[in-house]
């Protein structure tokens, strides 16, 4: 089995890491000793979130965002449900979700022992109006719903979503950890700007080209994100909201420097060039006869034999499935149309040999 060096992308077709935008490295190599959990000792890096927070607010139409750059989507879901826990005071809160949430709302739901209601999607991978609002109940704290799932790139209806959300007396959280920065070259109803969401996890260290870690976490209201403070006596800053203490200033930098080079144009060409790419492999695959998942972003699902699957991967390219077992192949930057076209090549000889 061939195996990937550290940094090199080219076989690197199911991941939602990216080659970092080199702007992004180097604010990474810059700011990587210091702490933006405690912004009061370390200025610089506490001035470059604030930047973060300000774009990340442009990306997803948010003029006053509340929040702060997370680990990554797990650490931005868990704080978003524990937020919204903290903030209904429930003794029995439950969050409902569709069951294309992503794997952290488990993690979450454990760690914070809140009870999630998973509920069905509909045919096209999208979360159920219907059975959501069935699912929620007084004791409902969060209805969460993806834009950008990660094993289909389809986007739920937020604003419908959010209409149940706000009736059942819930808040509403969006998880575009990776659709964030796709989604506003697209005619989706995703953000702050279509619905009034209350909290959205959108991450740098995805499409937005920064380096790991470097996640996202956005509140419209503050009361919301006051309920994660923690108070901090022997800092120099007098409180915490972030879920981990010591935090990285690579990332934030990182994530900084990546949205000041390429929101919006950077992203957008990005966007364009990999939902062209995934529509022509979409098409590459459908001519050869396999059953695919027209792509809504730029991702493909498609069913490939269990044989062809395991003999790509020892041919070097890391590839993954969905759980109902479908090849996925997510077009982040780095994969480029030669890399495509060599992977159907493989998988040619495969086919005939
Ligand atoms: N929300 C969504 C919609 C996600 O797709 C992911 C991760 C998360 C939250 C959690 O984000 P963090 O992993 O930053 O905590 N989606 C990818 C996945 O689970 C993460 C990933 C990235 C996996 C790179 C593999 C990989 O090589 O598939």
């Amino acid at each position: 089995m061939q195996r990937a060096a550290p940094q090199e992308f080219d076989r690197v077709l199911s991941s939602m890491c990216t080659r970092p935008h080199p702007a992004a490295r180097k604010a990474a190599e810059r700011f990587f000793a210091t702490n933006p959990g405690d912004p009061a000792t370390y200025q610089a890096v506490a001035a470059l979130e604030e930047d973060a927070l300000s774009y990340l607010g442009d990306i997803t139409g948010l003029s006053a965002p509340h929040g702060y750059v997370t680990s990554g989507g797990t650490e931005a879901n868990i704080q978003a449900i524990r937020a919204a826990r903290n903030h209904a005071r429930d003794d029995d809160p439950n969050v409902v979700a569709p069951e294309s949430i992503h794997f952290s709302f488990q993690k979450a739901a454990d760690v914070l022992d809140v009870e999630l209601r998973i509920v069905p999607v509909d045919d096209d991978y999208r979360a159920n109006v219907a059975a959501v609002r069935e699912a929620v109940d007084d004791h409902t704290v969060l209805v969460a719903g993806v834009a950008g799932t990660t094993e289909f790139g389809r986007v739920d209806p937020i604003p419908e979503l959010t209409a149940v959300a706000h009736d059942a007396g819930a808040l509403m959280h969006v998880d575009a950890a990776w659709g964030g920065f796709i989604l506003p070259f697209t005619d989706h109803e995703w953000s702050f700007a279509h619905a009034p969401i209350d909290s959205m996890t959108i991450d740098p260290h995805k499409y937005g080209q920064a380096v790991v870690p470097a996640g996202g976490l956005l509140f419209r209201d503050k009361s919301v994100v006051d309920s994660l403070a923690v108070d901090t006596p022997y800092l120099e800053s007098a409180s915490q909201a972030s879920l981990t203490g010591t935090r990285s200033g690579a990332g934030v930098a990182s994530a900084a420097a990546a949205m000041r080079e390429l929101w919006p144009d950077g992203y957008r060409d990005a966007y364009e060039r990999q939902q062209t790419n995934a529509e022509w492999f979409y098409d590459e695959l459908r001519s050869r006869g396999y059953d695919a998942v027209e792509p809504d972003l730029p991702l493909v699902a498609a069913s490939v034999p269990d044989g062809q699957f395991e003999s790509l991967r020892d041919l070097g390219w890391r590839i993954s499935r969905t759980a109902s077992g479908e090849l996925r192949i997510v077009c982040m930057p780095h994969v480029s149309r030669e890399s495509l076209r060599a992977f159907l090549s493989d998988l040619d000889d495969l086919r005939s040999g």
